[in-house]
């Protein structure tokens, strides 16, 4: 693969895909080009750490990484890389997310996992901190996501005036 990109997403298995739509999407509507990978972090190391180098190659800027359970993925990626690392925690499981949730937020000194809520929400807010970091160096971006949050304050105000 050889398409300039500048947010990789990885999930650690098929069963986070429905969830970690939310973050494609959310980049799709900034227009922010990205890829995804299911690759997981106990079933499939040589992988992840192939495919980190190769985003990297290809301008990767960000990482994502959504995991359940032991969640381990975002770690094992930011092991690899200097570039931020945002990581959502994957819902379900016995533990409901929590277990993934301590896993992903937990990280020794020195590798830093930025760590978002768990599941859609989380999908979400990881995207849109993708996206922030695009807009430090991007005024294009910038402005898009200052659109983002009028809209968001024009919704809340709709929704407000529809019950009055
Ligand atoms: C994690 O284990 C994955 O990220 C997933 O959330 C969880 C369960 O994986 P499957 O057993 O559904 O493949 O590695």
């Amino acid at each position: 693969m050889s398409d300039t990109i500048s947010v990789s997403i990885f999930m650690g298995s098929k069963s986070d895909l429905p969830v970690v739509q939310a973050a494609a999407d959310t980049l799709n509507e900034f227009n922010i080009p990205h890829r995804m990978f299911i690759l997981s972090a106990h079933r499939t190391p040589d992988e992840v750490v192939k495919r980190v180098k190769e985003s990297e190659a290809d301008g990767a800027k960000t990482f994502i990484a959504a995991a359940g359970m032991a969640a381990h993925l975002a770690g094992a990626i930011a092991a690899q890389t200097t570039k931020p690392v945002l990581g959502i925690p994957m819902g379900g499981g016995d533990l409901d997310g929590m277990d993934a949730l301590l896993a992903t937020v937990q990280m020794p000194k020195g590798v830093p996992v930025a760590t978002f809520a768990i599941g859609k929400s989380g999908a979400i807010n990881a995207a849109l901190c993708a996206v922030q970091i695009l807009g430090t160096t991007d005024l294009e971006i910038a402005k898009k996501l200052t659109d983002y949050k009028l809209k968001m304050h024009a919704d809340v105000l709709e929704a407000n005036e529809s019950i009055q």
